[in-house]
């Protein structure tokens, strides 16, 4: 069965691809091995959120289609991460990375196990990816959380890392 699945991509580190915007642009094509990617939103640059003395992070979504369940679909994204240089034993957790792939919705799933949580937990709350889902799915409802992608941004304190200027355009 197809799955239409939402994925962030994150990075505010030099990986094998170049800089953060590279490394964006070539995991984007990356995801199309499992999958068609439908639609994907522009590059964002954001502030980092969490830990503040790193460098500034590319973030944005990109929606697939694929024939993987979310735990393959993980797996893959894991090993995708892995080819730009992300080593998870090494990075301190919100710390600097050159790719962060997060599985932020498949369906209308929910899941809680110790691996993986659907809908993703910062979802609501990260205007580095409520931006650039809103850019492609404004209308999308998220499991549990009320009203649309849109309303969840209006929703968003402006404050912090959350703040409009906080999130900007570059490409
Ligand atoms: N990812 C984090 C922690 N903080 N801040 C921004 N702006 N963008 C991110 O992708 C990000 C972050 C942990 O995954
Ligand atoms: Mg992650
Ligand atoms: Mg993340």
């Amino acid at each position: 069965m197809k799955h239409c699945a939402y994925i962030g991509l994150g990075a505010n580190l030099p990986s094998p691809a170049g800089s953060p915007q590279q490394t964006l642009c070539q995991a984007i094509d990356g995801l199309a091995a499992a999958g068609q990617v439908t639609a994907h939103s522009h590059l964002y640059r954001t502030e980092p959120l969490g830990f503040e003395s790193q460098p500034p992070f590319v973030n944005a979504v990109a929606q697939l289609d694929t024939d993987l369940e979310p735990r393959p679909l993980l797996d893959f994204l894991l090993a995708l991460e892995r080819r730009y240089g992300r080593n998870r034993t090494l990075d301190p957790p919100n710390g600097p990375r050159t790719l962060d792939l997060d599985l932020l919705l498949v369906d209308e799933q929910t899941v809680a196990s110790e691996r993986l949580t659907l809908p993703h937990p910062g979802l609501a709350v990260r205007r580095f990816v409520l931006v650039p889902l809103a850019e492609i799915a404004p209308d999308l409802c998220i499991p549990g959380l009320p009203g649309t992608v849109n309303d969840l941004l209006a929703a968003l304190p402006n404050v912090g890392p959350n703040r409009q200027e906080a999130v900007r355009r570059i490409g």
